[in-house]
């Protein structure tokens, strides 16, 4: 199934190239920067009856359907079909395809697929991560040796303050900063060692689906910035790292998570 999903993926991957080409149709939703295009109605249409067609009786959640997450039991299809969409209306190619499987809350399968680099991330719970088709591995670099890229929630601002509190106290034990505007792509780069962390105060579970198998299979870490569970029924924080920074930076998390 997961060759089948990664082929689904680059069907996919195809459509947002081809898009470039074509032009792109933008439309606002909710809140500031929050935009949806053409494309991504397109995509999710396309993934929604190709993994029907892998698996009927999985359930399916995507951004453009206006659910908000999967039931807790049972299988399900959690996809982003254009994650990073403001760097995929601005060209920046730093956008995927992201599809999860999560079976009763448990990631299964990931499939992040960047088209404009043709690097594909995939993860079979029990059989590691991978990286167009080489494994993969989380970095062992502790947190002062670290790279931490984050994403603003720039669509909903009501947690601003608690985000540049948390950015200042992590900035004083890391090595540099990143932020690229895919939560999805960026938790693979934690993946493969390229980052060393990554911090979200508000994503929603197809925005990290598909990449939280990628990293738990890479040998990461990712819980709520909390350090509670990951739900895929609910947004929710992300804090997501190696082992060697994971106990520093949610320490500095919880010490900062008053949004006063
Ligand atoms: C995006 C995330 C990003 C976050 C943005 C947005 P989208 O997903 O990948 O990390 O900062 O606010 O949620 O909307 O491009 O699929």
């Amino acid at each position: 199934m997961r060759e089948a999903i990664e082929q689904i993926a680059r069907s996919a991957g195809a459509m947002l190239l081809d898009a470039v080409e074509q032009g792109i149709t933008v439309h606002e939703k909710d809140g500031i920067g929050n935009f949806v295009t053409d494309c991504d109605e397109a995509v999710q249409r396309f993934l929604q009856r190709e993994l029907k067609a892998v698996w009927p009786e999985a359930a399916f959640v995507g951004e453009e359907d206006g659910k908000d997450a999967c039931r807790s039991q049972g299988a399900c299809f959690i996809v982003d079909p254009i994650d990073g969409t403001t760097n995929f209306i601005r060209s920046l190619g730093s956008s995927v395809v992201s599809i999860g499987l999560v079976e009763n809350g448990v990631p299964k399968i990931g499939v992040v697929y960047n088209p404009f680099s043709g690097e594909l991330f995939s993860a079979e719970r029990g059989r590691g991560a991978a990286l167009n088709g080489s494994p993969i591995h989380v970095s062992g670099r502790p947190l002062k040796n670290a790279l931490v890229s984050f994403g603003m929630t720039s669509y909903q601002r009501d947690l601003t303050v608690r985000m540049f509190r948390t950015l200042q106290a992590l900035f004083e034990h890391c090595e540099d900063f990143r932020s690229f505007g895919s939560a999805a792509l960026d938790i693979c780069r934690v993946a493969a060692g390229r980052l060393d962390a990554y911090l979200e105060l508000r994503l929603h579970p197809w925005d990290y689906a598909g990449a939280s198998c990628i990293l738990l299979e890479a040998g990461g870490r990712i819980t709520t910035a909390e350090g509670g569970t990951l739900p895929f029924d609910a947004t929710a924080s992300v804090l997501a790292a190696n082992g060697a920074c994971y106990e520093e930076a949610l320490a500095i998390c919880l010490n900062n998570a008053d949004n006063a």
